[in-house]
């Protein structure tokens, strides 16, 4: 029997999940007795560090769980779980930790992309009950923004390189923690897990566990999902946005099902897009709910969920505001959501009052989820120009003219899945998301998608350029040429398809077969 510590943000469901998958049963710890009682004791992490401690100090948990810590029980904190291992963040000025360990956490200090997202390596200091049955060589699942600094470096488990090494696991006695999400981690993860469950296993040092690490570029599987004419939820994909052809909704398959195949090829991530989620009521569609609890109950790798995201009234006059719609995906096994058309928005807000209201979706949710859980999914179509003067937009000099021989071009941001242009542009509105506290930018592209022509290099340098989150370049991937040509012209750290992988024109694996060597990647 495994105690969870549920303190009621982020996505614990995918913890929950992998221990069920490992014939373990899962307890909530809903009081401090409950805490006390347990026989191992996993505290998984999501958000940020000063919601997170104040929500433990109201439930009375901090108590007994430094009096479990103090006791040398098994315990597994993950990402959150570790930091709260320490004396206090930087995320969180004065707000004190549990102080097991000495140290507090800081905010990466690099000029790499922040959050630290992605797979990457772990370089072990000392052999673990943990590392059983690894080569050393696999990689695991970051997301995070802060990390920790000890002076006790006999607790240092583990460090990763992102800029610089920082400690990614630390271990003392029987209390173990992960920056890392093993329930995120694919396999190497559920193996990291079940070293944890299991009492019948021994410390080992894995030989590949050693020197430098990198971070892998991300290679992501979309699907695009709407109810068709009959009223089942399907895959669909558009061409430029249009998914229909003979008048039907294209069906490419069972989401689910889709999701469950791209988690086997090797996909390091899946996302769902309700694109008709801007006209729906989100919290009524619960197909797409089930969806994302049936995907996080087999698929160990992240899940982003978009469509939808916003304050809404429900046709009773109900109000919901985009946070109570997150919280519902999240508690169904979201990691991160995207907020599309209200982004747009939301910008058009802020620029013209000039100031943030701290009301928005976009800060509302990073507040209590964290930056690394609000990535933004961007719509925008090129419009042309003759010269920059023509518009007060931001402009790039274009290697492809448009049809009137036009040499210059900016990228217009769009609505309700493309059907409405809006006067802000996405490279404006990248940067300005960055501000409000969004942790990632998922970069479509309305020209491209569908067209098999590679991904606009433009527009990704463009946005890339303009903000220091990570980038995903999505749209027009037509063969594996074309992510070798985005992670070699463009410094994004993850690429996303669709077309090609629905219709298994390049299986996920053959793609990763074909970058390996030549492009960092997660096999
Ligand atoms: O506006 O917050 O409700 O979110 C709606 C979401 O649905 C947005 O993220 C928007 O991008 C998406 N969306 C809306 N309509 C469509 C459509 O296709 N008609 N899909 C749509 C966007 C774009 C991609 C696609 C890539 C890769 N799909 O994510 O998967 O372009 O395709 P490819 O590899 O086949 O070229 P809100």
């Amino acid at each position: 029997m495994i105690t969870l510590l549920d303190y009621g943000a982020g996505n614990v469901r995918s913890v929950i999940n992998a221990v069920e998958r490992l014939g373990e049963t899962v307890r909530i710890a809903r009081t401090g007795e409950d805490i006390l009682a347990a026989e191992r004791l996993i505290f998984p992490g999501v958000g940020a560090f000063g919601n997170m401690m104040r929500i433990l100090n109201e439930k009375g948990f901090v108590v007994p769980l430094k009096a479990y810590l103090a006791a040398d029980r098994p315990f597994l904190g993950i990402c959150l779980g570790l930091q709260a291992l320490f004396d206090g963040s930087a995320e969180a000025p004065g707000v004190t930790g549990l102080g097991f360990l000495p140290g507090t956490v800081k905010r990466f200090e690099t000029d790499l992309s922040v959050p630290h997202i992605g797979w990457n390596g772990l370089n072990a200091r000392k052999p673990s009950r943990i590392f059983n049955g690894l080569s050393g060589h696999e990689k695991v699942y970051f997301v995070h923004s802060y990390h920790v600094a000890t002076d006790d470096a006999s607790a240092v488990l583990t460090t990763t390189d992102y800029g610089y090494p920082f400690v990614s696991a630390v271990q003392k006695g029987n209390v173990i923690a992960t920056q890392f999400h093993p329930e995120k981690s694919g396999k190497t993860g559920l193996r990291i897990l079940e070293n944890f469950i299991r009492s019948d296993v021994t410390p080992y040092l894995p030989i590949g566990m050693s020197g430098p690490t990198l971070l892998a570029k991300r290679i992501i599987a979309c699907l695009d999902v709407r109810s068709n004419d009959r009223g089942e939820l399907v895959v669909t994909k558009g061409d430029q946005y249009d998914v229909r052809e003979d008048g039907e909704v294209r069906n490419l398959g069972n989401p689910a099902a889709l999701a469950g195949r791209y988690y086997r090829d090797g996909a390091d991530e899946i996302t769902f897009l309700n694109i008709t989620g801007f006209r729906d009521f989100p919290l009524e569609d619960m197909p797409m709910i089930e969806v994302l609890k049936q995907t996080s109950r087999h698929v160990f790798v992240p899940l982003t969920i978009g469509g939808g995201i916003r304050d809404y009234t429900d046709k009773d006059g109900r109000a919901y505001t985009a946070l109570e719609v997150a919280a519902v995906y999240f508690r169904s096994g979201a990691d991160k959501v995207s907020i599309g058309s209200d982004a747009v928005y939301i910008v058009e807000e802020y620029l013209k009052a000039e100031r943030r209201t701290g009301e928005s979706a976009i800060e509302a949710i990073a507040r209590v989820y964290g930056n690394q859980a609000v990535v933004i999914s961007v719509d925008p179509r090129r419009v042309y120009v003759a010269s920059p003067g023509d518009t007060p937009h931001p402009v790039i000099e274009t290697d492809f003219p448009g049809p009137e021989g036009e040499h210059y071009c900016w990228y217009q941001c769009t609505v309700k899945g493309g059907r409405e242009g809006r006067d802000v542009d996405a490279v404006t509105l990248a940067r300005v998301c960055e501000t409000l506290g969004a942790g990632e930018i998922l970069l479509n592209c309305i020209d491209r998608d569908g067209t098999n022509a590679g991904f606009d290099i433009e527009l990704i340098n463009a946005v890339k350029g303009a903000v220091t989150i990570p980038v995903i370049a999505s749209s027009g991937a037509g063969c594996v040429e074309h992510f070798h040509e985005v992670f070699t012209r463009t410094q994004v750290e993850s690429a996303l398809a669709a077309g090609i992988f629905h219709r298994e024109e390049v299986p996920i694996g053959e793609l990763k077969g074909y970058l390996s060597g030549k492009i960092e990647i997660r096999l």
